[in-house]
């Protein structure tokens, strides 16, 4: 069988925690790089693998696939390695309403607007539009404590073992907690940030750190 590939930048929070799920397992992979800042995901090719032209997208042996927690789901389903998806209904119920948070209300207010902002305008020598990180810092700020909540004096987000919503959340707390905003709300969420310690020491976070963060 041939190793899987996945589409997209490092960089990007997404292909992140798809690296991180292969690392986790102890996957094989190739990085194909596709550089989102150079408009590399708005070529034919690349929208042939993903109408919406985001990042990630993934192959193996012949089996394509995008939306990255349905990646992660496949990686850690379809790979040996410690399972990443709790057995018990009410920590998988736990992990499935940790990928909605992260997707609906986390990505776009901690990522799409702060870090962007913060983060990826001035590297490319643009002004942050502070208009939208004010905009943003209440429902990232909600984001964060909601997750603190639920982690509680766990570990992990799901209870005793990592799973794969440890793995969303990884990238989106490295990158925000690097911009003044999200340096002021995490000083809220102290669950968090016990679980951070140890999650950034983990050989896998420490393998995938992007250049930009
Ligand atoms: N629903 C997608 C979202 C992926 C996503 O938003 N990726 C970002 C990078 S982290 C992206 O492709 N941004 C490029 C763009 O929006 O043009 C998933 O879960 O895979």
């Amino acid at each position: 069988m041939a190793d899987p590939v996945i589409y997209g930048p490092a960089f990007s929070t997404y292909v992140r925690s798809v690296l991180l799920t292969l690392e986790e397992k102890g996957a094989p992979y190739r990085l194909e790089e596709i550089n989102i800042l150079e408009g590399a995901h708005q070529t034919p090719e690349y929208r042939a693998r993903h109408p919406f032209t985001k990042v990630p997208a993934f192959e193996h042996d012949g089996f394509a696939l995008y939306e990255a927690v349905a990646i992660m789901r496949y990686v850690d389903e379809t790979f040996e390695g410690p399972s990443l998806q709790p057995d018990d209904a009410r920590a998988r119920a736990r992990m499935t309403q940790i990928h909605g948070i992260m997707n609906a209300y986390a990505y776009p207010a901690c990522i799409s607007a702060c870090v962007i902002q913060r983060l990826v305008v001035p590297l490319t020598g643009g002004t942050p539009d502070e208009a939208v990180v004010a905009e943003a810092v209440p429902q990232a700020t909600t984001s964060v404590e909601a997750l603190d909540a639920l982690i509680g004096d766990n570990a992990y987000l799901t209870g005793a073992t990592l799973s794969l919503a440890d793995l969303h959340l990884a990238p989106v707390y490295d990158y925000f907690s690097q911009t003044p905003e999200g340096a002021t709300a995490l000083q809220g969420t102290p669950n968090l940030r016990r679980w951070w310690a140890g999650m950034s020491e983990r050989e896998s976070v420490q393998k995938t750190k992007p250049a930009l963060g």
